[in-house]
């Protein structure tokens, strides 16, 4: 039965709605916190504790911050339930494959530093990566110390998305990480993200967050490129102070957009109004005649390196999306053909 304590971490109604009756007498609940090889860890009731799931594939099912039903008798882990939000990018290398950052968070801290990591184009693949999650984004402007002006790159930021938040702060100064503080209060949960020694520790420490023993690891900025070194290298679920769950992620470098039409859209509704003014459906916004996208630029109401982004996050997409379709219809084939060749053995005729 959810008890106060589960909801301190992150509980709500999204997901009473999937216990059945059964599920109230005889199994607990508890949430992921980490992954630990054939095991996952997770906290509940009793505190933390770990699951073991023996096959890899039902492992790579589970995301940190995801709620599973574990029978109470034995932990086995019974049943994972419906997310509320999911993080998730293209997994590096592979083509199509997805690799879950993280689930159930009602925020997403998009950290940048305002010395050389702060690209608009960046933060706005961030921003429609948050929009598909399902979580709301907020973009933290860290280093301020460093900065001349600040506030111009706040406002900067502030134009990419109407409503978007925007806070700046120096990382390492309590008072001025109270700003957050409203959103990680009791039941909420939040996560960093954003490249490696834009300050993600450094603001989970400041936060107070509680990594159930060990304290987050920072590491020195490397001087050259002003970007840091990888320094966390486990996702994991810590407990804030203000009675919220924070997830410090590990720096992500970069990431592509995976089934992301949506964020995309949503976050580029002003540059597809435009499009959509264009003479011709099919316009290519170069040369054609009519083009309201040229226009737009031309007349200095559409910023070039927007539309530039919004092209390339499309693309990118697309392209992605196109993939993830195609090997969803491969393996439609190749089960097809096991099916025949399975059915053809039983039979006792020779395979083909
Ligand atoms: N001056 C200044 N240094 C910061 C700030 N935030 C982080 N740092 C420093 O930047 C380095 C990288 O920070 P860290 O938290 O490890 O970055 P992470 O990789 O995003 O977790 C550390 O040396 C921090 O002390 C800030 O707001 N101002
Ligand atoms: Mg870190
Ligand atoms: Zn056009």
């Amino acid at each position: 039965m959810p008890t106060p304590k589960l909801r301190s971490i992150g509980w709500n109604p999204f997901f009473d709605a999937q216990l059945t009756s059964a599920d109230l007498q005889s199994t607990v609940i508890a949430r992921v916190s980490a992954h630990h090889g054939s095991q996952v860890e997770v906290y509940g009731e009793e505190g933390e504790f770990r699951v073991p799931i023996q096959s890899a594939e039902a492992r790579g099912k589970v995301a940190i911050g995801d709620w599973l039903v574990l029978n109470a008798a034995d932990h086995r882990a019974l049943r994972l339930l419906d997310r509320k939000t999911l993080v998730s990018r293209k997994a590096a290398g592979e083509e199509v494959k997805q690799q879950m950052i993280v689930a159930n968070v009602d925020t997403l801290f998009l950290v940048t530093s305002c010395n050389e990591d702060f690209n608009l184009s960046r933060l706005e693949r961030y921003i429609a990566m948050a929009i598909q999650s399902g979580a709301t984004p907020v973009v933290v402007l860290t280093k301020a110390d460093l900065c001349a002006d600040p506030a111009a790159l706040a406002d900067q930021a502030r134009q990419l998305h109407p409503g978007l938040a925007v806070e700046i702060l120096d990382a390492r100064n309590p008072d001025q990480a109270a700003a957050l503080a409203a959103r990680c209060g009791p039941g909420q949960s939040v996560a960093l993200l954003g490249s490696s020694g834009v300050g993600k520790s450094t603001l989970a420490n400041t936060l107070g967050a509680r990594a159930f023993g060990a304290d987050l690891a920072t590491g020195p900025i490397r001087e050259q490129d002003g970007k840091g070194r990888h320094t966390t290298t486990s996702r994991s679920l810590h407990l804030l102070p203000t009675g919220g769950v924070l997830v410090d992620n590990p720096g992500v470098r970069e990431f592509q957009l995976r089934d992301c039409e949506e964020g995309v859209a949503d976050l580029f509704e002003d540059v597809l109004a435009i499009i959509a003014e264009c003479r011709f459906s099919d316009c290519r916004h170069q040369q054609e005649p009519g083009c309201a996208v040229r226009a737009a630029i031309n007349a200095g109401t559409l910023d070039e390196r927007r539309f530039a982004s919004f092209e390339k996050l499309r693309a990118e997409q697309a392209r992605n999306a196109a993939a993830l379709a195609q090997r969803r219809a491969r393996g439609r084939d190749m089960s097809q053909a096991q099916r025949a060749a399975l059915a053809r053995k039983r039979r006792g005729q020779p395979g083909g």
